[in-house]
């Protein structure tokens, strides 16, 4: 029997609640248990990393290879992982991603790289990976990208194109979307805080404000914008992919930096999408599709990346809404069996099928059981684990779900797997001392960033 699946089954008798004690109670060994696990599950996907697919971006876990992004390696699964390694403490792979990195990484390349990928995977994982390991290389690479980056948001509103070339700086795709314009807060104010230079930020905070100037009269905003001429090219308003993390980022630059204009901007918002996409059922609550001008709903589907609102609305304080988000969210995930990337909620059919081994589910829960320490959100955590664990490993890694229905397998595995996903299971179950919510932010890669004095 695999040592994973043995834990499991170890882990799942230790969770039981024994008959004298309270009902709730978890101890301390099973929750050590279920770190050891994912710990376990962390060497595996990296050693399948290491054996087929050192020096590329990705291990395409079924295939047994290594991909490429763009024409050459940009090493982002060693630097999206880096800081996962160091805080549960897997120092000989932590070295080794860090040989691999400071041997192999140069972003002085003729390519074009998607700015919003490139800025939360690598500004992100390299800025965190300093601030926790000290090596100043990690923040000289971080300096070099940031300044092949900024050419992105040359056009006439501020708001950058999706594609921007390391060497030369030219851009190309104007049709962007709020969170590939409004994704930049928390690294960028980083390279200010680092540089000196104030250009960081206040690029980057006048391209999310691009797009908060253009929300509608009802204050939400569309899916698709062209960067061009500031006009909307699909109102449909929601709060999941191409839209996400511009919300997420007006809400933690005010708890990262204390910009007051971002908490503003953040509340005027999210009291949009509660009042307009907001929708409580018997099942749990979840966010709806609506027109961002007459706020009327164009399509109920929520999905994976939807799941992370409860976490953000944990953080801002308001618990009660992200409790009923996450009994939307955990409704997904056991309708399911493991979540869909979407899904109708008004009559359960999914309508698009995949799991890309996504965090979201799992980092709401981090935030709600550090909030309220609820244990209902250790068993929720434990079981979206297990299922991640035991479904989708393969001999060399963790693969993606192609149909959640079928459960045939996909041949990827996102750096975000390694980034986020095995970081917030982890976090879940290990002691709070070993991340303080008070001193550091995560970026929407789950980087953490430490909150200046
Ligand atoms: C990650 O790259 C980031 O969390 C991003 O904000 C959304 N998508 C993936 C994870 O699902």
């Amino acid at each position: 029997m695999r040592k994973i699946t043995l834990l499991i089954i170890l882990t799942g008798f230790l969770f039981q609640v024994p008959a004298v004690l309270p009902a709730q109670y978890l101890s301390d060994a099973a929750k050590k248990l279920q770190c050891d696990i994912i710990i376990d599950a962390c060497r595996h996907a990296w050693k399948g990393y290491i054996h087929d697919a050192s020096g590329y971006d990705a291990l395409m876990p079924i295939s047994k290879k290594g991909q490429n992004w763009y024409s050459s390696s940009l090493l982002m699964t060693p630097v999206d992982a880096f800081d996962t390694f160091y805080l549960l403490k897997m120092k000989h792979e932590a070295d080794e991603a860090k040989a691999i990195i400071f041997e192999g990484l140069s972003f002085n390349k003729n390519m074009d790289v998607q700015l919003f990928e490139v800025s939360i995977r690598f500004l992100g994982g390299l800025i965190s990976s300093y601030e926790l390991d000290g090596d100043p290389r990690f923040l000289n690479l971080a300096k070099d990208l940031g300044k092949r980056l900024l050419p992105a948001f040359n056009s006439p509103t501020g708001m950058p194109f999706r594609y921007v070339n390391l060497q030369t700086g030219k851009t190309r795709d104007p049709l962007s979307n709020p969170a590939e314009i409004g994704t930049y807060l928390l690294e960028f104010g980083k390279l200010t805080q680092y540089t000196g230079d104030s250009v960081y930020y206040k690029t980057a905070k006048k391209a999310s404000f691009e797009v908060f100037k253009r929300r509608s009269k009802i204050g939400l905003v569309g899916t698709i914008i062209d960067v061009n001429t500031g006009n909307w090219v699909n109102a449909e308003s929601q709060i999941g992919a191409r839209i996400d993390s511009y919300y997420e980022y007006l809400y933690k630059s005010w708890l990262l930096f204390g910009d007051q204009d971002c908490k503003a901007a953040w509340e005027v918002s999210n009291d949009a999408i509660i009042k307009y996409l907001y929708v409580k059922t018997a099942k749990g609550a979840f966010f709806t599709r609506v027109d961002m001008n007459t706020g009327r709903e164009q399509q109920p589907l929520y999905g994976a990346l939807d799941a992370f609102y409860a976490g953000i609305l944990t953080l801002s304080g308001n618990l009660t809404l992200a409790q009923n988000i996450q009994q939307g969210n955990t409704y997904m995930w056991a309708k399911f069996h493991l979540e869909p990337e979407e899904f109708n909620f008004r009559n359960d059919s999914i309508t698009s099928p995949g799991y890309a081994l996504r965090p979201e589910n799992l980092e709401s829960c981090f935030y709600l059981y550090r909030a309220t320490k609820d244990e209902q959100y250790l068993r929720m955590a434990k079981r979206m684990t297990d299922d991640i664990l035991s479904k989708c490993k393969t001999t060399d890694g963790f693969a993606a779900v192609k149909d959640i229905r079928t459960m045939e397998l996909e041949d990827s595995m996102e750096s975000f797997f390694l980034a986020e996903t095995l970081k917030y299971a982890y976090l879940i179950f290990a002691p709070e001392s070993t991340l303080d919510l008070k001193k550091i932010v995560f970026t929407t890669e789950a980087h953490p960033l430490k909150i200046a004095k």
